[in-house]
């Protein structure tokens, strides 16, 4: 199908609101969260208002509706990132609840003393304190994969750490969330498993925007959040091979995640419930599938394409911004549409405040990657990210901002 940006519009009413005395909305923090189209709140309502109860419980008529519209969630997920068994996809809360819950399920199992996690340097913090966590407790070590200056990681180092031969994880993001940079994932994976190494991909930024095929990346777990992909907040994603949960013990204990309960042992329900303690978060699980089908419709092709042409066009209008400095790759193929850049000591939350004069949504501090900042040298950036119903012409509200940004601070 081909997109028509203009109709994908409509579906979100948000997007027409104006903020700040009648200034139309331009939204571009969606590497934050996305916003949610009209099919998704509906679906979400239609769940509460029709076929709300407890899943896997009862027999009653609203109880099996509950189950089979929870269960056919996990089935569109399964099919939207390919993955080969509908038991490997597991809902939590998200990205950050995905990680830790290998940091803990997996690695309290498989991490000991003297062995070696790997992340990189451009990693959000919930790709990295739950590795310190855990290497902290164990005696063994986290150790980074560099980044060049233009954002690519510089991966000859990860030969040196893997032949070394202390490796047990590496865990890296498929898109970084501040500088765009999308990873090399194969060549990552292939050197792993000839090591014999595990691998999880962080994959927050990179399944809202692009086509994901968790079999043919090669990774053993893929992680991911269903607010930055249209869908509600609070559900998200763990995909794993099937073998990795069949080994691994439970990360919470509680109700439907067993098979029977003794005074003093348990056994463990089939996957994917061992991992699902609890009552689970029905209506937004319901709401991700809706997401789902909404970006299926769209095509993830298209909305790569459109994120690609939207984010060439903007590196090419805001390299003449005077005293503006972008980071992150130059080349739109290795890069989403995540644009971090400074103004030379202006504050990034100056920034932004000018910038939300004119309607423009933009995020200023340190994006949840105080490595990064560390690597780039300073202390916070600004950072403008888009979706497939941003458009050229919000491009140009955010350039026209940005050119305001350097006449008040005397830049040009
Ligand atoms: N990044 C941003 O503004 P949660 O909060 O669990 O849904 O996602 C965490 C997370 C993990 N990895 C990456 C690459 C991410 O970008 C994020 C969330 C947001 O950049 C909020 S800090």
């Amino acid at each position: 199908m081909q997109a028509n940006w203009m109709d994908i519009r409509h579906d979100f009413p948000i997007l027409s609101r104006t903020v700040r005395d009648g200034r139309p909305l331009v939204y571009l923090d969606n590497a934050a969260t996305t916003q949610k189209p009209n099919q998704v709140v509906d679906t979400i309502t239609d769940y509460y208002r029709h076929h709300n109860a407890n899943t896997h419980r009862a027999v009653y008529a609203l109880a099996e509706e509950s189950t089979e519209l929870y269960e056919s969630a996990r089935d569109k997920v399964a099919g939207f990132i390919n993955a080969s068994d509908r038991s490997e996809i597991v809902f939590v809360r998200g990205t950050t609840e995905a990680i830790n819950m290998v940091a803990y399920a997996w690695g309290r199992a498989n991490v000991g003393k003297g062995d070696v996690v790997v992340t990189t340097e451009y990693e959000h913090h919930s790709n990295i304190v739950p590795w310190q966590l855990l290497t902290q407790e164990k005696g063994a070590s986290l150790r980074y994969i560099p980044m060049d200056d233009e954002g690519y990681l510089m991966l000859d180092a990860l030969d040196d750490i893997l032949a070394e031969g202390r490796t047990k994880m590496v865990a890296f993001s498929m898109m970084s969330n501040v500088l765009g940079t999308i990873t090399d994932v194969e060549h990552i994976t292939s050197r792993c498993r000839r090591a014999g190494v595990t691998t999880l991909v962080d994959g927050a930024q990179a399944v809202p925007h692009m086509r994901v095929d968790v079999e043919s990346l090669g990774c053993d777990f893929f992680a991911f959040s269903g607010h930055k992909m249209m869908g509600p907040t609070g559900v998200g994603v763990l995909w794993a091979r099937k073998p990795m949960l069949e080994k691994m013990r439970p990360f919470h204990g509680g109700g439907d995640m067993i098979r029977e309960v003794h005074k003093y042992e348990s056994t463990w329900n089939d996957l994917p419930y061992k991992f699902e303690a609890g009552t689970p978060n029905i209506a937004d699980v319901v709401g991700l599938g809706a997401a789902v089908d909404y970006l299926k419709h769209i095509g993830m092709g298209n909305v790569r394409r459109h994120e690609r042409e939207l984010t060439a066009y903007a590196l090419a209008r805001m390299a003449d911004v005077p005293g503006l400095t972008l980071y992150g790759p130059r080349d739109p193929d290795r890069r989403g549409g995540v644009i971090s850049f400074n103004f030379a000591d202006v504050h990034p939350h100056d920034v932004a405040q000018i910038m939300d004069e004119d309607g423009v949504a933009i995020r200023s501090g340190h994006h949840c990657a105080q490595v990064l900042m560390e690597r780039l040298d300073v202390a916070a950036t600004s950072r403008a990210s888009f979706y497939v119903y941003n458009t050229k012409e919000e491009v140009d509200v955010l350039v026209g901002a940005l050119r305001k940004v350097a006449r008040v601070f005397k830049l040009e």
